[in-house]
């Protein structure tokens, strides 16, 4: 484990020092508050170990610094002091403290008091990792590993919000694939599986780097085009269009599935901070959609 050890004391450094890394502890030192804060703040650090009383910045506002900041990860904070009466470790505890030992320490009390610190970490990191995974399963789709139509619908919102302060317009398009049932039909619903995946794929190389691209429902995609104006968007959902239509899907050596989009478009130039707005702005794409697919499909359409 990598353990940040902060005492002004050069002779209690190095005592922790030879007994945490004889115990196979990466130990980085610090000889006052201050030093072992700008090393937490660089360092990937799991666990500290405080004396109480240091210049610049004392052990216990270190460690309520600690707890005020928003951390990537817990670290586990053991104080150390001379102080042992039961008020000063009462005290120590109450302002933030994992633990605490009390100087003259046992080597194994220090042992046995870090161990304490990693299976909490232990812990913390699973649960951390578990949080993580179904965040991501709650906005993720699982077949293409794109956005899904909740992270869609929030990241919209987010976006007219911003779109509205800085008072630049936000478009979208929304594609459907042509005639998808026939892959379905004729090939079997893995093939049209893998047609989605070929799609997410080409839309994620085609697209910029800021907007966002995500699986709106069964076989229809959204891409979120922020600071675009309608002309803007248009023409980035030509160049979509285009892009699905020249990169058919080889599925065996002597067949290549051709596969074309028809995609409805739709700005909101003044964008407002408000739910139907987002509501208003999906209508549109929709309408400008199923304007394409009954003008014959493979094609981009502007708002109605
Ligand atoms: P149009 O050109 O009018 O859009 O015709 P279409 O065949 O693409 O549209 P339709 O809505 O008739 O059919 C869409 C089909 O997509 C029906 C549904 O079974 C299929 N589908 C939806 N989600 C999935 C999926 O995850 N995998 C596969 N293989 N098929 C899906
Ligand atoms: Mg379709
Ligand atoms: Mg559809």
């Amino acid at each position: 484990m990598r353990i940040v050890i902060a005492d002004d004391e050069a002779i209690a450094r190095l005592l922790l020092r030879t007994m945490l890394t004889a115990a196979g502890h990466e130990v980085l030192e610090a000889d006052d508050g201050e030093t072992a804060w700008h090393i937490l703040q660089q360092e990937d650090v799991a666990l500290l170990i405080t004396d109480w009383y240091m210049p610049r910045l004392d052990g216990i506002s270190l460690i309520q610094r600690i707890r005020a900041a928003a951390n990537a990860r817990y670290i586990y904070t053991i104080l150390l002091s001379a102080q042992d009466s039961k008020d000063d470790i009462i005290a120590g505890l109450n302002q933030g403290a994992d633990d605490y030992l009390t100087k003259p320490f046992h080597p194994g009390e220090l042992h046995a008091r870090v161990m304490i610190g990693a299976r909490i970490l232990a812990l913390e990191t699973s649960l951390r990792e578990a949080r993580d995974g179904f965040a991501y399963q709650a906005s993720h789709d699982p077949l293409t590993g794109l956005f899904n139509r909740l992270a869609l619908s929030n990241h919209v919102r987010a976006e007219l919000a911003r779109c509205q302060r800085s008072q630049q317009p936000l478009a979208l398009a929304v594609l459907d694939v042509d005639h998808f049932k026939q892959f379905n039909d004729r090939y079997g619903h893995l093939v049209g599986d893998q047609v989605l995946c070929h799609l997410a794929k080409q839309l994620t190389a085609a697209i910029r780097p800021y907007d966002w691209l995500g699986r709106w429902g069964g076989e229809e995609f959204l891409v979120v085009l922020t600071n675009t104006s309608l002309a803007e968007a248009l023409i980035v959902a030509e160049r979509l269009r285009l892009h699905i239509a020249d990169n058919p899907l080889r599925i065996a050596e002597e067949v290549a599935l051709s596969v074309s989009v028809s995609i409805g478009v739709a700005c909101d130039a003044a964008p407002e901070d408000k739910e139907d707005a987002a509501i208003h702005l999906f209508q549109q794409a929709d309408a400008a959609l199923y304007e394409a697919k009954r003008l014959g499909r493979n094609r981009v359409h502007p708002p109605l």
